[in-house]
C-alpha cells in the first residue's frame, strides 16, 4: 500500500526544510494534498463508473432529469465544511508566518528590493541600526537613484556602516531574521524554498517577512513571480552562516565600504593618462564616449 501511495507522493519533491515553522507548513500542505488526491480519485472514479454504467446500448432510452435537491444540498454543504475546516486549521500557521503583530522580536533586520532582474539587500552593519534611508524616512526617497536604490543618506553617521549587496544574501543561523521587502519596478516574489518563505514584494509598499533558520549552508533564492523577460535569471544563492561567520562577513563588508569611501590617494591618475589619451581608441560608437566634445 505504501508503495502505491508513494507513487503519488509529490511531497517528497520538497526541498529540505531548514525553517523553524517549516514542519508546520509542510503538515498543512500534506493534509490539503492528500485530501485533493482522495477527491481526485473519488470524482474521476465515479465519472468513469457512470460512463461505463450508462453507456450507449441497443434500445436504450435517454430521459430528462431535473435535479435532486438532496444531492445538491449535500455537495454544497460538504465542501463548505471542508474549506472552512482547512481555513480554521491553517489560521495558526498563517498568523505565525504572516501577521506583522505576531512576528517575533528581530535579531537581524535586512531590507530587500526586487528589481528587473535581481535583488538588492541593505544591511545595517555591525551596529545593527540603519541610518536614514527611504525605508525609515519617506523624505529620503528623494535620494533614491540607480546608484543608491535604498536612498541612503550618507550624511547620517548611523549610515556609515550600512552597506548594499546585490544578489548576495547572508543570514545568521538560529536568529529571528526580519526582512522588509519592496520592489523598484514591478511585482516580484521573494522565494526561499528551503526556508518555506514566499512573499510578493510590491512597488510603493513594504512587506514584513520573517524566518528563523536552524541549519547552515548554501540554498536557493528565487523570484516566484513572472516579472519580465529576464525572470528566469532572477535567482541567486544565499548562505546561512554561523554567528561568527556572519559577524566576520559584516566586518569585511564594512571594511570594503570604508575603503571605497576613502580618498583615492593611490588611485590618482598618472601623468599622461588624461581623457584625451583615450581619443585614439574611440570605436566610433555614439553611445560610448560621453567625454568627446
Ligand atoms: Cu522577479
Amino acid at each position: 500500500m505504501n508503495d502505491i501511495l508513494s507513487v503519488f507522493d509529490m511531497l517528497a519533491w520538497f526541498p529540505e526544510n531548514i525553517s523553524t515553522f517549516g514542519q508546520e507548513l509542510d503538515n498543512l500542505f500534506a493534509v490539503i494534498y492528500w485530501i485533493s488526491v482522495a477527491i481526485f480519485f473519488l470524482t474521476f472514479g465515479l465519472m468513469g463508473y457512470f460512463m461505463w454504467k450508462y453507456r450507449a446500448r441497443e434500445g436504450g432510452r435517454g430521459y430528462n432529469y431535473h435535479g435532486n435537491n438532496i444531492v445538491e444540498i449535500t455537495w454544497t454543504i460538504l465542501p463548505t465544511i471542508l474549506f472552512a475546516g482547512i481555513g480554521v486549521y491553517s489560521d495558526a500557521i498563517w498568523e505565525t508566518t504572516k501577521y506583522s503583530s505576531k512576528m517575533p522580536k528581530p535579531d537581524v533586520e535586512i531590507i530587500v528590493l526586487g528589481k528587473q532582474f535581481g535583488w538588492y539587500f541593505l544591511y545595517p552593519g555591525a551596529d545593527g541600526t540603519f541610518g536614514r534611508n527611504a525605508y525609515n524616512d519617506r523624505t529620503a526617497r528623494a535620494l533614491m537613484s540607480a546608484t543608491n536604490p535604498f536612498g541612503i543618506d550618507e550624511n547620517d553617521p548611523a549610515s556609515a556602516d550600512d552597506f548594499v549587496v546585490e544578489n548576495q544574501f547572508r543570514v545568521p543561523v538560529n536568529a529571528n531574521v526580519m526582512v522588509r521587502g519592496s520592489s523598484i519596478d514591478v511585482l516580484h516574489s521573494f522565494f526561499l524554498p528551503h526556508a518555506r518563505v514566499k512573499q510578493d514584494v510590491v512597488p510603493g509598499t513594504w512587506m514584513n517577512i520573517w524566518f528563523n533558520l536552524f541549519k547552515t549552508g548554501t540554498y536557493e533564492l528565487a523570484c516566484a513571480e513572472l516579472c519580465g523577460g529576464g525572470h528566469y535569471a532572477m535567482r541567486a544563492e544565499y548562505q546561512v552562516l554561523s554567528k561568527s561567520g556572519y559577524d566576520a562577513w559584516l566586518d569585511q563588508k564594512a571594511m570594503e565600504k570604508a575603503a571605497a569611501l576613502a580618498p583615492p590617494a593611490a588611485a590618482a591618475p598618472a601623468e599622461g593618462e588624461t581623457p584625451a589619451a583615450d581619443a585614439g581608441t574611440d570605436t566610433g560608437n555614439d553611445t560610448g564616449d560621453v567625454w568627446s566634445e
